[in-house]
Formats: structure tokens, C-alpha cells, sequence
């Protein structure tokens, strides 16, 4: 039986990418180009400055590392101006009830997100308190699919990783999971999460009986 959840936040528990779309596009259109939603998917669970190289070889634009650390910053200073605007109300369905759930029945919970920004979200959407450890892209600097973030995170909360489960809506992140040993639930599509153990449309379709199954 699982003994810890751990969560990404972008995607399982907020919608943030909308607000990361908002801001590269603003971006790329300052640099005269544009690209999709649908190349935003793309993006999602990847970090800040490997989102900007995928972005800038969409534009075909090519800068040097300096430059690229300033628009990083730029885009993260139009981020961060939306996300202290964000709301409890901004919790996707059901993830706080569960949060509460998994907790009420003494399992250990963390986060895992490749975000440098995950504690003011969390603190904007008032949940900070349903989480053991927090573990985001601040403390870990390998990239999923590698492990690392969900590693550390089961190490924080001393539990083996065979007793993790992990909550993803990236294929990358679903990959990390389980080669560190521990079982995915995909959040998404089941023809997207391939390698899932699991895959629900929402936190608000998972209940205990099916935690406690995996
Ligand atoms: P930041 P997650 C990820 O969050 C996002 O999905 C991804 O689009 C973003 O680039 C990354 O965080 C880094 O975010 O710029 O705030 O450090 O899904 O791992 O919770
Ligand atoms: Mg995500």
C-alpha cells in the first residue's frame, strides 16, 4: 500500500500554463514571431530556460547565453505579475479536496514541480499547509524525465519510492516517476500518458480506493 502522494503543480493542481502561454508569446512577439497553443503543450513541465530554447528555435532566432538569461527574466517578470493575482478560486477541481483526503488518512504528501515559482502560487491558492515538503525546480537541477524532483521529494518525506505515488499531467513527468521506482497517475488523456499506471481526467475522478489499488 502507498504511504506518500506526490504532485506536480502546473497541470494537476493549477492551471498555470495559460499564464506561461501569456507571457513567452509576449515574449516571441517582441522578438516579431508568434506560436501556437498547441506548441505550448510542448512546454509544459519543462524549465524556464529550456522552454525559451525550444521557443527560440520555433522563431529561428538564436542569442547568446547572456541574452537568454535577460529574457528569461523578462518573461518571468510578466509571469510572477500574474500569478500574485491568482486565487484560491484558480484550483482546478477537486485537488484541494483530495489534498485533504490523502492527508485525513495519514499519508505524507509533497510537491514536485519544475517551477522556480511554485511557493508563491501555492501560497496565492492558500494550500501551502496541505504539503509536507515542497521540492521545485529551487532545490533540484536535473530536468524531467529525470527522476531527481520526485527523488528528493520521497527523501524528504522518508518514504521509499516504491511507496510514492506520483500525480503528472507531462509525459516527461510520467517518465521521471516511474524511472525512479515509484507509480504514475497521468492526469490527461490515457492515449497521451502512455506508461501511466493509472490515468484520470481530473484529481476530482480519484478517490482512495483506487490510490490505495495502484
Ligand atoms: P518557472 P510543473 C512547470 O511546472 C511548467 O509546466 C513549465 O511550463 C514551466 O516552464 C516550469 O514549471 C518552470 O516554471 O518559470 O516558474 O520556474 O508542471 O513542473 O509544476
Ligand atoms: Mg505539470
Amino acid at each position: 500500500k502507498p504511504k506518500a502522494c506526490i504532485f506536480d503543480l502546473d497541470g494537476v493542481i493549477v492551471d498555470t500554463a495559460v499564464y506561461h502561454y501569456k507571457a513567452w508569446r509576449r515574449l516571441a512577439n517582441q522578438l516579431g514571431f508568434d506560436f501556437t497553443e498547441t506548441q505550448n503543450e510542448e512546454l509544459k513541465g519543462i524549465s524556464r530556460i529550456e522552454s525559451l530554447k525550444i521557443i527560440l528555435n520555433w522563431g529561428g532566432v538564436s542569442k547568446s547565453d547572456a541574452e537568454m538569461q535577460e529574457l528569461a527574466t523578462l518573461k518571468n517578470e510578466w509571469y510572477v505579475e500574474m500569478i500574485t493575482k491568482m486565487t484560491p478560486r484558480e484550483i482546478l477541481p477537486g485537488a484541494k479536496e483530495f489534498l485533504e483526503l490523502v492527508k485525513a488518512n495519514h499519508y505524507l504528501t509533497a510537491l514536485g514541480s519544475a517551477s522556480k515559482n511554485s511557493e508563491t502560487i501555492l501560497r496565492q491558492v492558500g494550500i501551502t499547509h496541505l504539503f509536507d515538503a515542497l521540492v521545485d525546480g529551487n532545490k533540484v537541477s536535473k530536468s524531467k524525465p529525470d527522476p531527481e524532483v520526485f527523488l528528493v521529494g520521497a527523501q524528504e518525506l522518508n518514504v521509499p519510492p516504491n511507496q510514492c505515488v506520483v500525480f503528472e499531467d507531462a509525459i516527461a513527468g510520467i517518465q521521471a516517476a516511474k524511472s525512479g521506482g515509484m507509480k504514475a497517475v497521468g492526469i490527461g488523456k490515457a492515449e497521451v500518458l502512455k506508461g501511466a499506471d493509472l490515468v484520470v481526467a481530473g484529481l476530482l475522478e480519484m478517490t482512495l480506493a483506487k490510490l490505495e489499488n495502484l
